[in-house]
């Protein structure tokens, strides 16, 4: 047997936190991510408060592989005290909107008041909820750092339904655009045809790998 073979697998382990509106689709996102696939909840079962989905992504040329513990956070804001603690120490988030519902849309970022409705506007959506998911999610693991590393939060917005185009309202480019001015990569995907679901995941697991090895490098020249 070729040694390599007997290599074990660097481990590393990251919180996700997957949040947005209820009903567009995160528990979703997670079962299908977590069973490759095979795991649709074709009824809706709320969330109540949060769940967690392991899913564990290998990175490409390497013996590492990057854990993510997906914590499913339930859209319902009456939720948020339980959540807030849960949400401390993620290393990511995954902010989800429903193209079908703008104010799933509205209410995944900061409202900036009137830019952002203007923003809104300009593509003719008028509907947004107050509460800001990815303002409240960043403010949380920012306060929650104790060693106040001034870190980033690394995240990706993600439009979900896409399969249901004739009941689409929300266009690919008012995602873009937004997580254009948000710093944040867009991404598009169906549960249902579990397409593009992956994608988000990887490129999250990537980054989260190149800042371990950025970090490894910074400790190796210092020894
Ligand atoms: N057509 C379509 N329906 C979807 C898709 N993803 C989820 N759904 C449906 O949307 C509904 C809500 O999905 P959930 O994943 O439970 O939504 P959630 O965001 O977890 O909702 P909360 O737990 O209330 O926060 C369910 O009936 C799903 O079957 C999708 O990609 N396409
Ligand atoms: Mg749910």
């Amino acid at each position: 047997m070729e040694l390599k073979s007997l290599e074990i697998p660097n481990i590393l382990r990251a919180k996700v936190a997957v949040v947005g509106e209820s009903k567009v689709g995160k528990t979703a996102l997670c079962q299908q991510l977590a069973s490759d696939g095979t795991n649709y909840p074709k009824n809706y079962l709320m969330t109540h408060g949060a769940g967690v989905h392991v899913k564990a992504i290998n990175i490409p040329d390497t013996n590492d592989c990057v854990e993510m513990y997906l914590l499913d956070s339930s859209g319902k804001e009456l939720y948020t005290p339980i959540l807030e603690p849960l949400w401390k120490g993620s290393a990511m988030f995954v902010a989800v909107y429903n193209v079908c519902d703008e104010a799933s849309f509205g209410s995944v970022v900061k409202v900036r008041g009137s830019i952002f409705i203007s923003f809104l506007e300009s593509y003719s959506l008028t509907r947004y909820d107050t509460f800001q998911w990815i303002e409240h999610v960043t403010r949380v693991v920012k306060d929650g750092d104790e060693k106040k590393t001034d870190r980033k939060l690394m995240g990706v917005l993600i439009a979900n339904k896409s399969d249901l185009g004739d009941r689409r309202v929300v266009p690919p480019k008012a995602g873009s655009d937004l997580a254009q001015q948000l710093g944040l990569l867009y991404f598009e995907c169906s549960n249902k045809d579990y397409s593009g679901v992956e994608e988000p995941f990887f490129y999250l697991a990537s980054e989260y790998h190149k800042q371990f090895e950025e970090k490894s490098d910074q400790i190796g020249n210092f020894a």
